[in-house]
């Protein structure tokens, strides 16, 4: 018998960045507690598939597609929930692009694209969500960060910053939306078995330096991400606000 404090039965839950990788496993971990699914990404095709896929494992899924870093398209789709009776009472902010390179060799136009994708996504899709989510009185946002929300390593600046500014994004978020019933948290995954790390679990030495400088000795995996998705996105953390969990084996915990 598991607490109904965790189920998420009756709720709604858009996770924007899920046709695969983080979002898509924290989409179907929400979507095993019960939440009524709406995948996103900007390949309509590939996140139709992906939403087919989890409809045929019995969850309600459907699929919006839409750029979070287009403002117009943001605003058009929380205009056509609207129309349809789709209230979001979930919003898991996960979209998110890496680009390696270091600073001094780093041009403007992969600076903007990698803040646009990983930070004002955010602000853009919460700003929408939230217009829905104070008259109602309650509504649940899940940021996810980083291990790099408070720690910096060399050649990430953009991804870096964007991370750390999604840490205090949540806390301003908390303090304007709280008092109305609104919790918005964050989760810093660390070092997970993801497509946008593959060059790094591929190279022999950057995957040994993980294995030695984090606590649980190995790369954590999407999956163990859902707990804390679960939690935050539940009635398990309604007194829980402008907090970050890492779920990163406990290396920001050590030297
Ligand atoms: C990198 C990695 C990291 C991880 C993760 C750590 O280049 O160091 O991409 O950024 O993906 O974000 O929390
Ligand atoms: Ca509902």
């Amino acid at each position: 018998m598991t607490n109904p404090l965790f189920s998420l039965a009756g709720r709604t839950a858009l996770v924007t960045g899920s046709s695969r990788g983080l979002g898509l496993a924290i989409a179907r971990g929400l979507a095993e507690a019960g939440a009524a699914i709406v995948l996103n990404g900007v390949n309509a095709e590939r996140l139709e598939e992906t939403a087919a896929a989890l409809r045929a494992e019995g969850f309600s899924v459907s699929s919006a597609a839409f750029d979070v870093t287009d403002e117009a398209a943001v605003v058009a789709t929380f205009e056509r929930f609207d129309a349809e009776g789709v209230a979001i009472d979930i919003l898991v902010n996960n979209a998110g692009i890496q680009y390696r390179k270091p600073i001094v060799e780093l041009d403007l136009a992969n600076w903007n694209r990698v803040i646009d994708t990983n930070l004002t996504s955010a602000f853009l899709v919460s700003r929408e969500a939230a217009k829905r989510m104070l008259p109602r009185k309650h509504g649940k946002v899940v940021n996810i960060g980083s291990l790099m929300s408070g720690l910096g390593r060399a050649t990430v600046a953009p991804y870096t910053a964007a991370k750390g500014g999604i840490k205090t994004l949540t806390q301003a978020m908390a303090a304007e939306w709280a008092e109305h019933g609104i919790q918005a948290n964050a989760i810093g995954p660390g070092y997970m078995l993801t497509d946008m790390n593959q060059a790094l679990i591929d190279n022999v030495e950057f995957d040994s330096w993980v294995k030695g400088r984090t606590p649980s000795r190995r790369w954590g995996r999407p999956d163990e991400l859902i707990g804390a998705a679960v939690f935050l996105a539940s009635d398990a953390s309604n007194y829980v606000n402008g907090q970050i969990i890492y779920v990163d084996g406990g290396m920001s915990a050590v030297l």
